[in-house]
């Protein structure tokens, strides 16, 4: 672990209670909670009053380790490190050359999905408290016209307690609006994000869990709505009173014939016992939560990836990951657990073998975690993913470190018997660049569909943190139409080369972009949301987040595919859309034909073509 020497930390706990100082004037809030923290002063001990729920007075830096906090994912925990001088807060970056991104740049032939989405509408933000990202999507299966994603959100922060927000659909996905309540912030005050969004049919209820503060101190808990699009609707309540949670995810079984159906679970990571891996589940349709089971002890500390419903079966699966005491480079493990009878008991059915974490150096604000980038440390990032599961087959994507130079590349692990064994890893981006590919999700449709996707940087060939004039990463998907038995090709799923967000807010650790994303079915459509950074804010690339879908609402976009290829030669896939064909990757060495666009001009054979044809469902 990196030391920093006391009077380095007496210089930046200087500096950084100056700041906080000035944005926080007048913000004295009520004690909540926080009741392991104790002065126990061998190191420089904080005697001045900083906003409570950040930071009691007698909060005592050199404990962070000792608390976990270094290995936490919260907003809170990141907002410590950097008062401690242990993390360095977001700023602008230095200034480019070009002050507007091209929107333009590198477009898509739109293989998967429609148009882009950015949820942050109304775009009312400026300044520095300006970060959305890390998301999770919900939907209305009896009306597929409501969709929730839920997100991270700094608009507040930190003058009142409120880093979480949501934007909501009621036309299908075509639009969204961003959540602002008669306070002029998100209906979720005393929230600290780590967003989880269920809709829970059996009940027609919508509920977000956050870290809460209202919730003994730092818990679990969350605010609900039958009528989510009314920001003054919104109603609170609690999973679990704790004092030190972090990292929680959400699911909620919507399948009449399932034995469970209402149930819901939440999975999190309990600082205050080290880190154990625990679940919660409500059997009365969210009214109460109890059954709280541990699923793994701190040692080794195993963090809670997600949480996923079979959508078919109701047994219900958590995704675990052994970071290997983090860094970089680490190893990873994926874990599983498992319950078959609506979260009563459970079982690690699955611990998989040791590979090489994603990233390309240790994040250098905090050394717990690796980052994606370097020059400066950017997107920090584990491995994690996301699981799905349907008729008792479990798919689970995740990242790994790749060949050589390359930061990482994106994997599935498929089970066929219910999570118990998984065959051999699938890697998803089948691009031969040394570019990173990372954070990737996963949704499970009901007509056996999956849909993978993740971050891609394989169009770009050096990223520059919030400058505007640098493409960066796009992201790109995949399809199983077979439940994971076999993949369509990857193909691009948004529609520009985003350059890399910054990360302008001081009170957000500097290489925060998210932690995950948690994306959702609504029939037979696949709903994904992520961050972007194609909208700029004082000339910088920061942090939105955008919404599409494929398969699903919105009408047209039609894909008419087919696969080309030739004897001997590497299969290659083209696209219609809108009545033109566009190849996705244009062959090296080949120009596009001038009198027909489906076949490269080359000397050899013509290009055969597999038709198949992707039909929006209904
Ligand atoms: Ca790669
Ligand atoms: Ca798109
Ligand atoms: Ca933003």
């Amino acid at each position: 672990m990196k030391k920093k020497s006391t009077s380095q930390s007496a210089f930046l706990n200087l500096r950084v209670l100056i700041g906080l100082f000035v944005v926080l004037a007048g913000v004295f809030l009520a004690l909540v909670g926080f009741g392991a923290f104790s002065a126990q002063a061998q190191k420089p001990t904080i005697t001045q009053s900083i906003n409570p729920l950040l930071l009691p007075p007698g909060f005592d830096c050199a404990q962070i380790r000792a608390l976990g906090i270094d290995k936490q994912e919260n907003l809170r925990s990141g907002a410590i490190m950097i008062f401690c001088g242990e993390a360095q807060g977001g700023t602008p970056s230095p200034a480019v050359a070009f002050s507007k991104f091209v929107q333009n740049l590198l477009p898509s032939p739109l293989a998967f999905g429609a148009a882009d989405v950015d949820l942050i509408n109304p775009q009312t933000d400026a300044g520095t408290h300006i970060t959305q990202s890390e998301t999770m999507a919900a939907a209305n299966p009896d009306n597929p016209d409501q969709i929730v994603v839920a997100y991270n959100d700094s608009r507040s922060f930190p003058n009142f307690n409120n880093i979480s927000g949501a934007s909501v659909s009621t036309d299908g996905g075509t639009t969204f609006m961003r959540l602002t309540a008669a306070t002029g912030r998100s209906p979720f005050d005393n929230t600290f994000g780590d967003p989880v969004v269920m809709y829970n049919r059996a009940s027609g209820m919508w509920f977000t869990v956050w870290l809460d503060v209202a919730c003994g101190g730092f818990g679990l808990g969350g605010y609900k709505s039958a009528t989510p699009w009314d920001a003054n609707s919104w109603s609170h309540f609690c999973v679990h009173n704790g004092s030190s949670d972090d990292r929680e995810s959400g699911a909620v079984d919507n399948n009449p014939a399932s034995p469970h159906y209402g149930n819901m679970y939440v999975s999190w990571n309990n600082f205050a016992l080290g880190g154990n891996l625990m679940v919660r589940s409500s059997t009365d349709n969210g009214a109460t939560w109890g059954n709280e089971r541990q699923l793994a002890d701190a040692n080794p500390f195993i963090r809670d990836v997600q949480v996923t419903v079979d959508l078919t079966t109701g047994d219900v699966y958590v995704a675990g990951m052994d970071e290997g005491g983090g860094g970089f480079p680490h190893n990873d493990r994926n874990l599983i657990f498992k319950s078959t009878d609506g979260g009563n008991t459970w079982a690690n059915t699955y611990t998989g073998p040791a590979f090489p974490g994603p990233g390309v150096t240790t994040c250098a604000s905090n050394s717990y975690f690796a980052c994606m980038f370097s020059g400066p440390s950017h997107w920090r990032h584990e491995g994690w993913g996301q699981p799905a599961a349907n008729n008792g087959v479990v798919n689970l994507v995740y990242a790994q470190d790749g060949a050589g130079s390359d930061p990482g590349d994106v994997y599935n692990i498929r089970s066929t018997d219910g999570g118990a064994t998984f065959g051999a890893p699938f890697k998803l981006n089948s691009d031969a660049t040394t570019r990173p590919q990372w954070q990737p999700n996963l949704s499970a449709a009901e007509d056996g569909s999956l849909l993978a996707v993740w971050y891609d940087a394989r169009e770009s060939t050096t990223c520059a943190k919030g400058n505007p004039a640098v493409p960066c990463y796009r992201m790109w998907a995949r399809k199983s139409t077979d439940n994971g038995a076999t993949w369509l090709a990857d193909m691009e799923f948004s529609d520009v080369v985003t350059p890399l967000p910054g990360q302008q807010d001081p009170n957000i650790v500097t290489e925060y972009v998210g932690d995950y994303d948690y994306s959702y079915h609504l029939l037979n459509a696949h709903l994904h949301p992520w961050v972007d950074g194609r909208v700029t804010i004082g000339g910088q690339s920061q942090q939105d987040t955008f919404f599409d879908q494929d398969g699903g609402g919105g009408g047209g976009n039609i894909a008419f595919g087919a696969r080309a290829h030739r004897a001997r030669s590497h299969n290659r896939l083209a696209t219609m859309v809108s009545g033109r064909w566009r190849h996705n990757r244009r062959p090296a060495g080949r120009r596009r034909r001038s009198d027909d666009s489906r076949r490269w001009a080359d000397s050899g054979q013509p290009w055969i073509y597999d038709w198949h044809i992707h039909l929006p469902s209904v």
